[in-house]
């Protein structure tokens, strides 16, 4: 009974038909292999920049979670030290994926971006929900220094502002870490202890990078 039918479908298609529907089918595979592709392209690049993942802001915290943030922010700098131990200066010219900061810049950028940190938390616990400074990181990058510059300096920043930076969250009360700053470029109100968080893991993904370009060295 199905063969039949099946046979009767058959018959009533004119072979004209079975070919411009092989066409259709065919053009929406190649479409559908071109999408797959441009997907498959944008995930491998969303996971080489962001190779631990996007920060995730969390709803609350625990005073686990606020030692554990504070343990990667002070654990950074011998970290980077130890990353970089032995690389050249070509080496640092080493981007850690096609189109993407070298390791120069990277820790230069990590620098630049804690002096931020470190910024915006003193002047959280000292203004009443002050609005921030925005930076334009990608410009700050290309400066000289911070494209061409030594990178000693910016370890040397990186271990004297988290060590400052840390000293003061260990004196905060509870109370405190709600404090906030604003900022205007985004319009969002950060917490401290976010902004701890924030960084924390902003450490992270920064030295997953430095890891990465030291495997196409
Ligand atoms: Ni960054």
């Amino acid at each position: 009974m199905v063969h039949v039918m099946a046979s009767n479908i058959t018959k009533s298609v004119k072979p004209s038909a079975i070919l411009k529907g092989l066409g259709i089918l065919n053009r929406a595979l190649k479409s559908a292999t071109f999408e797959e592709a441009k997907l498959l392209e944008s995930h491998q690049m969303s996971k080489e920049q962001y190779p631990i993942g996007p920060f995730k802001k969390p709803s609350s915290y625990t005073e686990a979670d606020l030692r554990n943030w504070m343990s990667d922010l002070q654990k950074l700098p011998a970290l980077l030290e130890a990353e970089v131990k032995g690389l050249d200066d070509d080496d640092l010219e080493t981007p850690y994926r096609d189109g993407g900061w070298t390791i120069r810049q990277v820790i230069n950028h990590i620098a630049d971006s804690h002096v931020n940190m470190y910024l915006r938390i003193r002047q959280a616990l000292t203004q009443n929900n002050p609005s921030i400074i925005a930076y334009d990181q990608d410009s700050w990058a290309m400066l000289i220094d911070a494209e061409d510059g030594p990178i000693e300096p910016s370890i040397k920043i990186i271990d004297g502002i988290h060590s400052r930076t840390l000293y003061l969250l260990d004196s905060l009360r509870h109370g405190e870490f709600e404090r906030t700053y604003y900022h205007p470029e985004y319009d969002k109100t950060y917490k401290i202890w976010e902004v701890v968080a924030l960084y924390a893991w902003h450490s992270n993904h920064h030295l997953a990078h430095v890891k990465m370009a030291k495997k196409k060295i």
